[in-house]
Formats: C-alpha cells, structure tokens, sequence
C-alpha cells in the first residue's frame, strides 16, 4: 500500500472539468449553491464516484455522500470531503480540490482494487461559502447539529429566494438525517488560500488549528433627508457612521496580534445620490486563533458602536449572529506522518478560512491538509495551484485515510466496538 499513489493527470483534469461549469472569463469560477451550476456540479461528482464504485447519496440538507465499500462495513467510515460551491468571484480550487482530491482516492483504490480495512466516504457539504446564504459552512453545521435544519432550509438569499425551495428545485433534498451516517474519521485536503506555504517553500501544511470566527449583521438607522437642504449638524447620516465603524473594524484587527476584521457585504438605502443614507444593512467578519482575543475584539467593537449611536443619536443593531471557537484538529499527526512518509516537505500551520472540517471535528477526530496557491491569492478568479500541489495533496489524503482506517480496525479487534480514532 505504501507504494499506492493517485493520478496526478486525472485528477488535474478533473479539476478543469469541473472549473468549467461556472467557469469565468478570468479563470475563476462562479457556482453559487442552489443554483442550476451547483446542479451541475453535483451531477458531475455523482457520475465520477459511481464510475470509480461508489454509491452515492444525499441528506435533507443535499449534503452529499459517496461510500466505498471496505472488509468490515460496520465499522465507522473514514472520510473526506469538502465543498463545490464557490464565492460569486471565486477560483477553480478552493473547496473543490479537497472534493476532487477525494474522488481521486476513490478512483486508485477501484483501480488497484483495493479493499480498505472500513468503508471510505468522500463528502461534499452545502453551502460551506456563506455568500448567497449566510452563515458559511451551514452544510457541515447543520449536520453536526449546530444549526437547525429546518431555520437553514428557511434561509433565505437578497432577493427573498428560500435555500430549501433552491435545494428542492435543483433535486438535492434526500430522505437522510443529516448527523446519522456512522463516520469514525474526517480529514480535508484544502488549499492554504493564504502564502505561507509557498512563502516557507512548503509542499504540506499540517493544519493543527482551525481560528475562531464571528460573524455580525450590523443595521443603522438615520434620517433620509434631502443632500441640498439638510444642514450638516443636523443630519442623522446613516453612511457616515458605517464609515467610522469600518475604519475602526479595520484598527481592531490591527490591533490584536494574529486579529483579523472585514466589512465585506454592504447595502445603503435609499442608495440615491441625492438623499442621504437613512439606513445600512453591513457585514462584520472578526477572526483569531485565540478565543480570549477574539472576544476582546468583540466587545471593543461592540462599544464602539454604542459610542456612535450615542454621539450621533443613531439606532445601531449589531447581531453576532454566528461564531465558532478556534478547534484543534486531532488527526494532524496522521497528515504528518503521511507527508514525512511520502518525503513531502511540510510544517505545520493554522486554518485562517473556516472549514467543514472544522464542525466535524465536533463528532468525530478530524484533520487537515493544506497546499500552497499562487500569492495565498484566493477568492479570486486568480487563485492558482499546480498539477504537482495537488497531486502532493491528494497522496498525503490517501495515505493518512488509509492510517485512519486501520486504527479504526485494529481499535475494533482490540476493544471489541469502535466510536472514534483519536
Ligand atoms: O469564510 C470562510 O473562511 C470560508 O471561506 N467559508
Ligand atoms: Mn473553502
Ligand atoms: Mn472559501
């Protein structure tokens, strides 16, 4: 088994088959879920894992699931995964590659007929981006059981279109629970979307945390009023005090050692150039690896909202209406071993992206793989990586899925029943 590697061609290919369907001028990718691209992609997933022996299916949430059989099917599965949507302007890599570099597995083990100790999964989760339907990662949250079915299916997109109807027409609402499949490990090939590893010349990043997050829808309510006739000590400018509070998202990142803060969606009404904004619909995205300074950086934003409400006598709501705590990712030594043992060059990093690896470590030992991509650019359509990247990637997946699955069956021999591999 050891000499087993997957197919660096196919699995490139792969990838630009599959860049295509939304693909950009740019050489991006712009497949948001629910839609009739994301129908496509999921078709196209479906018609690999079958060619390559597995049966695929699909949650009530349409997270998806290709199972290979193994010996000893009672056993919990070891499994992969990751996500085909992509962000309005995203690249050909992010999420997909981890996808891809799980069917790739399925297709070596078929090929070389190789019977794996349990039943191996590859998994792809809805909606991980969060752009069309917030929050991100919802697929994996959901089954995990940190959101409620039902409240997700409800969700719904700018133009007050409902994430179960999209789910339904494009055929991706199965029978399934989400949360019941019996899985003993997760692991996610990604790309780094940051430039550390190319920075290092690292091939391998072994991701032990994924950083904590929180996201805020913020309102501000002012006056609309005239532009010609409203005195400036007068007006109740609801634009201004968005300005003021993204520039001071802006210093709370910077200063908090590893902080990070973001307004990245926005919406002004009445959005006239003669009429001032009376009212703000703003994203707040805060992020670090330490949960005691994200909390800091909460609360210093949370007063300096108030603090302009006050000064400007405004009606500021900030809802933090999602947040993960950073997680430690207890199979990275696993992905270590299996880089040390292919002779990849690797270190080890943190998760700046969130990613449904991330919530699956709440059920189940889960690791990590990162790949380096061009300039850490990512969320872009310039976001690039190489055959070799991902051929690395894919082989270190293969290798610490096939550890993975052995603990799990030797645990079973030992102990008599399996819940877990830590
Ligand atoms: O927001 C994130 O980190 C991920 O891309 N959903
Ligand atoms: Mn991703
Ligand atoms: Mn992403």
């Amino acid at each position: 088994m050891k000499e087993l590697r997957i197919n660096k061609q196919r699995l490139w290919d792969s990838l630009m088959e599959m860049g295509d369907i939304g693909g950009t001028d740019e050489g991006g990718c712009a497949r948001l879920v629910g839609t009739d691209l994301d129908k496509q992609s999921r078709d196209l997933f479906t018609r690999w894992c079958e060619a390559a022996g597995a049966t695929v299916s699909f949650d009530q949430f349409g997270n998806m699931f290709a199972r290979r059989p193994g010996k000893n099917n009672d056993l919990p599965a070891v499994c992969t995964g990751s996500h085909l949507d992509t962000q309005p302007t995203g690249g050909k890599f992010d999420g997909v590659f981890g996808v891809l570099a799980g069917v790739e597995v399925l297709r070596t083990l078929h090929e070389n007929q190789i019977e794996t100790e349990t039943a191996v999964e590859v998994s792809v989760w809805t909606n991980e981006e969060g752009s069309r339907f917030q929050p991100a990662m919802q697929g994996s949250g959901v089954y995990v059981g940190r959101f409620d079915l039902q409240e997700e299916l409800n969700k719904t997109d700018v133009n007050g279109i409902r994430l179960g109807d999209e789910l339904a027409r494009i055929g991706y609402i199965g029978d399934a629970k989400p949360g019941s499949r019996n899985m003993g490990a997760f692991f996610e090939a990604h790309i780094e979307q940051g430039p550390i590893l190319e920075d290092e010349n690292k091939t391998i990043g072994v991701v032990r945390l994924g950083q904590g997050i929180r996201w805020y829808n913020v309102v501000i309510k002012g006056r609309s009023q005239h532009s010609g006739t409203t005195p400036m000590h007068l007006r109740k400018d609801a634009m201004v005090a968005t300005a003021l509070i993204t520039a001071e998202v802006e210093n709370i990142g910077n200063r908090h050692k590893n902080g990070l803060g973001t307004v990245g969606f926005m919406q002004v009404f009445p959005n006239s150039r003669n009429v001032i904004p009376g009212r703000m619909n703003f994203s707040i995205d805060l992020r670090n690896p330490d949960a005691g300074v994200l909390k800091t950086m909460n609360d210093e934003l949370l007063a300096f909202c108030e603090k302009i409400a006050a000064e400007r006598d405004l009606e500021i709501e900030v809802d933090n209406y999602w947040y993960f705590a950073p997680v430690e990712f207890r199979l990275s030594d696993d992905v270590e071993a299996a880089a040390r043992e292919l002779g990849y060059s690797h270190m080890d990093i943190y998760a700046g992206a969130g990613h449904d690896a991330c919530y699956m470590s709440d059920i189940m030992p889960s690791g990590m793989i990162f790949t380096p991509c061009e300039k850490g650019i990512s969320h872009n359509p310039a976001e690039r990586t190489t055959p070799e990247q991902c051929e690395a990637g894919a082989n270190v997946l293969l290798h610490a899925m096939l550890k993975a699955s052995a603990r799990i069956s030797q645990q079973h021999h030992q102990e008599g029943s399996v819940t877990e591999v830590a």
